[in-house]
């Protein structure tokens, strides 16, 4: 939809040109009401059971997921007194750029997307490398339901019920050698199926980077989540696993990952290497630390419309700085943004 909404606050969308402005100028007009028509649920208690999530569309989970599902601990993590965003928006309100840059492309596009079989590469500084079936590599995992709030750097947020389990939990069983000093994740590349991938004007260099320092990623709020609303993870939402930092803007959670490698340099990471002085390596949420192009005060949480922009104040580290704050001690995050 080429809707350019006026809003009364600074979060307008004709200011807020999402990452992709640097792919296709058609982004610029990429906000859209998407969400506006979808009322949001009513009475949502945080931490529900699956079944309490009204409005989601069952999907096909494989066997594995199921069994899972059953011993999951629900409700394991939540946010307070903030709704969560109805399914709709979450599933048709994406970026994920394999599958296009408008915000409805990944729903529209990503049913191609194969996810079983699917296989991911654990290597480099571990003592215990491998491949994995994806099955095989969530086994040892309790499931856990963490409600967080997702903030991406074009300033709207949500708060979305993930299904995961601590990427902590990961590293202790693939042992880091004591050269591995962060972590480097890679997306699926398959232009056959990802048109995203073959666009003529796509400056991005695939396969999707993203990387943490290692002390991040054994803090335990960083997850691998495998589902959302009680459910395994729609494919526009980054099937079968991805990767989810609630501290850190959106583009650090990276969708669909295949390889994830412990290496003993800072991994270049796909924004940073497309725009370094609008996307940072740390990307940790900061009210204070404006994008260039705008203000990071404030946000859109949606569901979000012409008549209820519903527009909050952004808090710092997305409001999760009693957990994550201590990582960022020494490090100046004006220059660290
Ligand atoms: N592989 C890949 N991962 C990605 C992206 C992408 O384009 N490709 N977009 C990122 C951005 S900018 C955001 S805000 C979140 C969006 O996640 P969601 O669509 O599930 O809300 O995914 C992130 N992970
Ligand atoms: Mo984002």
């Amino acid at each position: 939809m080429l809707i350019k909404i006026a809003r009364p606050s600074d979060c307008k969308a004709s200011d807020i040109t999402p990452e992709g402005i640097y792919l296709s100028r058609r982004t610029m007009l990429g906000a859209s009401l998407a969400g506006a028509a979808v009322a949001a649920l009513p009475g949502v208690a945080l931490g529900a059971e699956p079944s309490r999530y009204a409005d989601v569309e069952p999907g096909a989970a494989p066997g594995w997921f199921k069994d899972k599902l059953g011993a999951t601990r629900w409700g394991a993590v939540t946010v307070e007194n903030e709704a969560i965003t109805p399914f709709k928006d979450a599933t048709h309100y994406n970026n994920f750029y394999e599958f296009g840059t408008d915000k409805g492309d990944p729903a529209a596009n990503a049913g191609s997307l194969k996810t079983e079989p699917w296989s991911l590469v654990v290597d480099g500084e571990v003592a215990k490398p491998g491949r994995y079936a994806l099955e095989d590599f969530v086994k040892p995992y309790q499931l856990e339901e963490r409600i967080y709030r997702l903030r991406c750097v074009e300033a709207w947020s949500m708060v979305i019920p993930w299904l995961g389990f601590s990427l902590a939990q990961v590293l202790k069983q693939v042992e880091p050698t004591s050269k591995a000093r962060y972590l480097r994740f890679e997306t699926l590349q398959d232009p056959k199926v990802m048109p995203g991938q073959r666009s003529s004007f796509a400056l991005i260099d695939w396969p999707y980077v993203e990387g943490l320092r290692l002390d991040e990623a054994m803090n335990p709020l960083a997850i691998l989540a495998v589902g959302m609303y009680g459910r395994e993870l729609p494919n526009q939402n980054g099937a079968p696993l991805r990767l989810i930092v609630p501290w850190k803007y959106g583009f650090k959670s990276i969708k669909s990952i295949v390889r994830i490698s412990l290496v003993a340099e800072q991994p270049q990471t796909t924004w940073e290497r497309l725009a370094p002085t609008e996307y940072g390596f740390y990307a940790n949420v900061n009210p204070t630390v404006d994008h260039p192009r705008w203000t990071q005060a404030r946000e859109r949480r949606l569901p979000s419309g012409l008549f209820s922009p519903n527009v909050r104040d952004t808090l710092m580290f997305n409001g999760y700085g009693d957990e994550v704050a201590s990582l960022y001690s020494d490090l100046d995050l004006r220059k660290n943004y």
